[in-house]
């Protein structure tokens, strides 16, 4: 059983993202029957699906768990939905910003997550740290790869879904716009062990 763990690559002139700074920890690594393949995505609408993709072609995954960073964010968010939607605040890395454009021109308004995100949310509070649900994953990059792996899966059995993470506390503490919150690597370590855990033994 194969579970590919995603993370991005850094954007909007920052040189981290925790999203790969986590995710990149745990490639190679085991949990239950399940082994962990950690891959990393440009932050580009278009490159970002054709590299994730890849991964999948070549790995064939049981279940596929995206990260990203959402600054402003004060925890480990779990998406529930995903929109048909484009809509870029800020230009992607190579300097695409969409406005107004399906992901899927016909598909469905959104999809919804198929990882049990209540109980990993359950999961992550009983430990003491803080996780939430959340409706909206944006609707940039992120948005757009999720999207595209709920549609992708839709008729399968693969598990897929997004968690948003907060900035690192080394962003934070030089963030532009004013005070964020963040989470130290540790913690957001720490949740992605429990999730892959609780992921991994069903029962
Ligand atoms: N966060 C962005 C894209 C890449 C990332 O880590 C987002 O929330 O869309």
């Amino acid at each position: 059983m194969t579970i590919l763990l995603t993370g991005f690559e850094p954007f909007a002139g920052e040189s981290i993202n925790p999203s790969w700074q986590v995710a990149r920890g745990f490639d190679g690594q085991h949990f239950g029957g399940h082994q962990v393949h950690a891959r990393v995505l440009p932050c580009v609408f278009q490159e970002s699906l054709r590299m994730i993709d890849q991964a999948i072609t070549e790995l064939n995954p049981n279940m596929v768990i995206a990260l990203g960073q959402a600054e402003g964010r004060s925890d480990v968010s779990f998406e529930r939905f995903a929109v048909n939607l484009d809509h870029a605040r800020i230009p992607d890395n190579q300097g695409g910003q969409p406005q107004e454009q399906d992901i899927i021109p016909g598909g469905p308004t959104a999809y919804t997550t198929t990882l049990p995100i209540q109980r990993l949310a359950e999961r992550l509070k009983r430990a003491g740290i803080p996780a939430s649900l959340s409706l909206s994953a944006g609707t940039f990059v992120c948005n757009h790869v999720f999207y595209h792996l709920q549609h992708r899966f839709q008729t399968t059995p693969v598990r897929s879904g997004f968690i948003h993470l907060p900035v690192l506390p080394e962003q934070a503490s030089r963030w532009k716009t004013g005070p964020v919150p963040s989470m130290t690597l540790d913690t957001m370590t720490q949740a992605l062990k429990l999730i892959l855990n609780e992921l991994s033994d069903p029962s």
